[in-house]
């Protein structure tokens, strides 16, 4: 998986093309120089550790805002994975609400609400370079993304010894446009299917970076030019695991159709709206 610099991605047009080719041939690559500080990578990792050990009358507070934004519980299909769920993390209030149904203490709400601030500015700012390097104009680029609504969805696998060698959750692509996730530094688990084999490949953590998946809305809106990876959760180990994904989605009030642009002279939309 290729390590893309944001930094340099935006002075550097080689390492813009990293970026892009990764986008177009694996639909995922990591990101560094990303401006989240380290400090608070760790400190988001502690608090929603903190969070799953709330009794479970206390998680279910977290209720739905859309259908499915919720708490998830532990079910029969699902029996190793539960996770938090924020709509919108793009809306201080909504990141206020959230943390008050769960009585989060303060520094626990500082973190969250810094945190969410810093990862909607870095999944901004990475569909804004997928778009330019798809050839639209910096200025509508910049812009395009900025309303988009975003979803938090914090997992924990509560792995055991007997676990180990079972899926914690089922091969997926996201629906959504693009995600970014911060995986457990502790432990691995996250396998991405090769393109052209299908076979799936482990995703080791590389701690300070933040892993990118491309998702569905993405495929439809490049008219085809982005890949959206297919993905699996597996358990290695005998150790709880926690990741945090930030799943910027689609645009709020409209259908998701690909620019002029992105259709070629003679060509046509692969997706219908
Ligand atoms: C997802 O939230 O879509 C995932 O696939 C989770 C990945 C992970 O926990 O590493």
């Amino acid at each position: 998986i290729p390590v893309i610099d944001l930094q340099l991605a935006a002075a550097a047009p080689e390492e813009a093309a990293r970026l892009r080719d990764a986008a177009q041939r694996l639909g995922c690559f990591r990101v560094a120089g990303h401006g989240v500080p380290r400090v608070l990578q760790d400190d988001m990792k502690a608090a929603v550790r903190a969070l799953f050990d709330l009794p479970d009358d206390a998680k279910r507070r977290n209720a739905d805002v859309i259908s499915g934004s919720g708490y998830v519980a532990p079910s029969a299909t699902n029996p190793l994975y539960e996770a938090f769920g924020l709509y919108d993390a793009a809306s201080p209030a909504d990141v206020d609400a959230f943390c008050a149904s769960l009585h989060a203490p303060p520094h626990i709400r500082e973190t969250i609400r810094r945190y969410a601030e810093k990862t909607h500015g870095l999944i901004v700012d990475v569909a804004a370079k997928l778009a330019a390097g798809l050839g639209l104009e910096e200025p509508e680029a910049d812009r395009m993304f900025q309303d988009w609504p975003c979803q938090f969805r914090i997992n924990r696998y509560n792995y055991t010894p007997d676990t180990v060698g079972e899926t914690g959750v089922q091969v997926h692509t996201d629906s959504g446009f693009l995600t970014v996730l911060q995986e457990d530094d502790r432990v691995g688990g996250l396998e991405v299917a090769d393109l052209d084999t299908g076979e799936f490949a482990p995703v080791d953590p590389v701690p300070g970076t933040f892993l990118v998946n491309l998702g569905d809305v993405a495929t439809a809106w490049s008219n085809g030019a982005l890949h959206n990876v297919r993905h699996r959760v597996q358990c290695v180990a005998a150790v709880p695991r926690v990741s945090i994904a930030l799943f910027l989605l689609a645009p709020k009030d409209d259908v998701v159709r690909a620019p002029d642009a992105f259709v070629g002279a003679g060509s046509h939309r692969l997706f219908r709206t």
